[in-house]
């Protein structure tokens, strides 16, 4: 039997990601192609289409003829599977997972799917391959949505409690890919070759707009052991110079970085610079210690808003003055500083943008990235923002929740000038010579005089614009 795992993911055609050239390879697809290759008596294939075009995914099914076709889906993806299901042969079985597919999951089986897996995928993927082609035994699997082949009914199985020790989890098939066209790409575009991996699963914090959909809200963590298997794994085998460590909380658990830095200690060859995400409230002194020992590059802070009470509306759990101290303790320490900002959540006036922008500008990072806020099906923000009406049904086969209308909120024009305005303040608070932070001063200004007039003459809907923007105006 023949298993095709497939990342329905096409750099040549994502604009918007040609423009950074900072392409991931599909570790989720990698951990199940390693576990079943351990379980499963089956010949299992990775088709990446990082690097490759839909027709290359044709010649590839019409030459090999998988039994069975499985596809990783997020909400960038989606409309990728949905076409290249259209190319699969009638006979292949087709799987879909991912963290697209939880409250989808109806959606995906009436577009074509026979099966839609929920949540974390090896254990589900294996029962699947081994009640292949027994309908009987298949429609018993926990954490799947099929259509019964008779009443063609929709039926919805609980999913499983994810594996509670991540050590029963081989590290991901990185030999199923071209792994050197991400490092050459990055090398190319950034001069650095970054090698990504991963050293948990799940976040219990409860940011209103963060997506548990697959791991939930408790946090697992991988043994010490197994992550310096990996990497001296990833040290024989491949020539980099970067890890990328894409937690989403990588200091969640002070000890257990502690515990890596003192197993590195010995093994002075692994040590390589790197990034990682965190939190405000988890970067204590001790804990910055480890990251520098550990030859940590950059650690992005999830910084979202610099308004109190924005924070507070997002169930954020830190304080800006947090975000602050943490980001002055990181570059005392060396390392370099990166900012996640969010425009237009919740009602954001003119003030609390401003207190972002006081924020970002006293905090001086090295980078500070903005994104405007977009409700992921099935987070709190979306059922919020659904509850008032603020934004109709999600689309599925017409763009995705990032191109949604949401009520209240501003062109995606008006949050470029924040975004510009905010930029120029930070470029004058780190300036070197008087003359360039006059002029920064000067940028800045502009900025902010043309996010404020957009914001006035934003064509956001009438109601909000009584209820909100005029209080926040007269602020
Ligand atoms: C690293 C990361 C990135 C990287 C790489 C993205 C990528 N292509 O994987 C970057 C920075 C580029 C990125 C970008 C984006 N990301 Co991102 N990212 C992550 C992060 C932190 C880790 C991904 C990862 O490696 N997970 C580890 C693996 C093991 O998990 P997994 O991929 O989910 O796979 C498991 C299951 O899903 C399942 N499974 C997966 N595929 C399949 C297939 C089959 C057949 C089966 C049976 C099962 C199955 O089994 C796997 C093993 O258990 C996740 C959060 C997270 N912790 O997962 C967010 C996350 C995936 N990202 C998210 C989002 C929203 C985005 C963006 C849309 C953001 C944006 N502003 O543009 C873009 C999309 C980019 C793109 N082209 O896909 C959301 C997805 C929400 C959704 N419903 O789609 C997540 C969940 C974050 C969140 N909590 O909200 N991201
Ligand atoms: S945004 Fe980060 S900290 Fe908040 S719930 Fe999501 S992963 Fe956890």
């Amino acid at each position: 039997m023949k298993l095709l795992l497939v990342h329905p993911y096409f750099l040549e055609l994502d604009i918007s990601e040609r423009a950074v050239m900072r392409p991931y390879p599909p570790l989720g697809l990698l951990y199940l192609s390693a576990y079943v290759k351990e379980h499963c008596d089956w010949d299992v294939r990775v088709f990446d289409g990082t690097f490759q075009t839909p027709v290359d995914f044709s010649e590839l099914v019409a030459s090999w003829k998988p039994d069975m076709i499985g596809f990783y889906a997020n909400m960038i993806t989606r409309h990728h599977v949905l076409e290249l299901v259209a190319c699969c042969p009638s006979g292949a079985f087709l799987v879909v997972g991912g963290p697209d597919v939880r409250h989808y999951a109806e959606q995906y089986v009436q577009a074509g799917l026979d099966v839609a897996v929920i949540g974390e995928g090896e254990l589900v993927l294996r029962r699947i391959m081994e009640g292949f082609g027994d309908w009987s035994q298949l429609a018993e699997t926990e954490g799947i949505v099929f259509s019964d082949p008779e009443t063609k009914a929709v039926i919805s199985r609980p999913a499983p409690k994810p594996t509670t020790d991540l050590a029963n989890f081989p590290m991901p098939d990185r030999a199923a890919i071209e792994l050197n066209l991400y490092l050459d790409c990055w090398q190319l575009h950034h001069g650095i070759r970054p090698i990504s991996l991963i050293t948990s699963r799940g976040c219990p914090y409860q940011c209103t707009w963060c997506a548990h959909h697959v791991f939930g809200y408790s946090l697992r963590k991988r043994p010490v052991e197994d992550v310096i298997a990996e990497m001296e794994w990833l040290h024989a085998n491949y020539q980099f110079d970067h890890y990328w460590f894409a937690d989403d909380v990588f200091t969640i658990q002070p000890k257990w970085n502690h515990a890596l830095y003192q197993a590195l200690a010995t093994r002075p060859h692994l040590i390589k610079p790197f990034e990682c995400i965190s939190r405000a409230d988890r970067l204590s002194d001790e804990t910055i210690q480890d990251l520098v020992g550990l030859g940590c590059r950059k650690v992005w802070v999830g910084a979202e808003s610099g308004s109190q009470r924005l924070l507070n509306e997002m169930k954020r759990g830190v304080t800006r003055e947090q975000v602050k101290a943490s980001v002055s303790a990181l570059r005392h320490s060396g390392i370099e500083t990166g900012m996640f900002l969010m425009w237009g959540f919740g009602d954001e006036g003119v003030r609390d943008v401003r207190d972002t922008v006081d924020m970002v500008t006293q905090c001086k990072p090295d980078q500070a990235l903005t994104t405007v806020a977009y409700p992921i099906k099935g987070t709190p923000y979306f059922e919020s923002l659904a509850s008032k009406g603020d934004i109709e049904a999600a689309p599925f086969l017409d763009g995705n929740e990032r191109s949604m209308k949401i009520q209240g909120q501003r062109s995606a024009a008006t949050y470029r000038w924040a975004s510009d305005w905010m930029q120029a303040s930070l470029s004058a608070a780190k300036s070197q010579t008087t003359l360039h932070r006059v002029l920064r001063r000067i940028k800045s200004r502009y900025c902010q005089w043309r996010f404020e007039w957009a914001w006035r003459s934003d064509p956001c809907t009438e109601s909000q614009r009584s209820a909100s923007a005029t209080r926040k105006l007269s602020d």
